[in-house]
């Protein structure tokens, strides 16, 4: 029985790193007006990872962690100065504001989720 669930746990393991390193193809999601982007953090991924925006801007992010390991309960922004706790189940906004066009990073704290906001 403990053989079973182990092998079932493997073949689980097996399909996420699967999923996660090729499977995985990121499409971007583009901001509209003021309304906010909504971001769901759950399994590993930020769903969607690649967001548009306009350069100057600024555009509010709504989190939304239904992820409960220590993993996923921040979110940084790199070359923004931005660093967020996420509450589990519960819609978190960020307000930022890439200054110029560029790719602007955010991850969890240990960069196992990993998002972009592209400005343009
Ligand atoms: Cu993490």
């Amino acid at each position: 029985m403990t053989t079973w669930i182990v092998n079932i746990a493997g073949l689980v393991l097996i399909g996420l790193i699967v999923g996660w390193f090729w499977l995985y193809r990121p499409k971007a999601q583009r901001a509209a007006g003021a309304q906010p982007i909504e971001i769901l953090v759950a399994d590993g991924v930020y769903t969607p990872s690649r967001i548009e925006v306009a350069a100057g801007k600024p555009v509010t992010l709504r989190f939304l962690r239904r992820d409960p390991s220590p993993c996923a309960e921040k979110a940084l922004f790199d070359g923004l100065g931005v660093s967020v706790d996420l509450p589990v189940g519960k819609p978190r906004d960020v307000a930022v504001t890439p200054p110029q066009p560029g790719e602007y990073e955010f991850t969890c704290q240990m960069r196992m989720y990993r998002g972009k906001l592209i400005a343009r």
